[in-house]
């Protein structure tokens, strides 16, 4: 099955492409489709910007079509940065200035520092058809970056049954774990039921 993965994240694309060698799929990137416009990710929830970016793609390359929308969601933070993770520190941030600004932001309130990653992933067809898939990791953020795997703020993201940050876990254990790669199992094996 032709698939296009609705990203531009390289740290996603690394990851779910990893995860769909177990399917029979053939893996699209936007990188074919360079004239698809950047899609504003102006929805209030991981749903509503995965769909809008899961139809944008599927409409534009004439085929189906799935979008991760995801980001960190911490306790003390009522929530944030959730759907701001990616700029959070502003329009364009890198992951070293938003996990600054996280770190900033949580500094007076005591530790633990509770937080899930949550991903929301879309897929749909050209002709309309969508269906929603969740995942979800929960851990804690520390104050201090460990490992260099990875993106964004896993440097920072502790895995309590681990003792390590999502960095510095190897890539086949991030999936096994990851919010993302709880999605993406649904995905795969609610496709090979149809
Ligand atoms: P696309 O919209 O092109 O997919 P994006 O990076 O803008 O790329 P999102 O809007 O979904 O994607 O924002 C996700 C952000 O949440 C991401 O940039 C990271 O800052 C954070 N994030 C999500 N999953 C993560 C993970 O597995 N590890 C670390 N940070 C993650």
């Amino acid at each position: 099955m032709d698939l296009v993965i609705a990203t531009r994240n390289a740290g996603k694309i690394k990851e779910i492409k990893a995860l769909l060698t177990h399917g029979d799929f053939c893996v699209h990137s936007l990188a074919e489709f360079p004239n698809l416009k950047e899609v504003e990710e102006d929805g209030e929830t991981f749903a509503a910007n995965a769909l809008k970016k899961a139809r944008a793609a599927a409409v534009f390359s004439g085929m189906p079509a799935l979008a991760d929308d995801s980001g960190l969601c911490v306790a003390a933070l009522q929530g944030r940065p959730g759907v701001h993770s990616a700029r959070y520190a502003g329009e364009g941030a890198s992951d070293a200035e938003n996990v600054a600004r996280l770190l900033t932001e949580l500094a007076p309130y005591p530790a633990p520092w509770h937080a899930a990653f949550e991903c929301v992933m879309a897929f749909c067809t050209p002709d309309g058809k969508e269906q929603l898939f969740h995942g979800r990791l929960s851990g804690r953020i520390i104050a201090e970056r460990r490992g260099a795997n990875g993106f964004g703020y896993d440097p920072v993201f502790l895995v309590p049954e681990y003792g390590k940050t999502l960095a510095e876990l190897p890539l086949d254990i991030k999936n096994r774990i990851s919010h993302r790669a709880q999605a993406l199992r649904q995905v795969i094996a609610w496709l090979q039921t149809l």
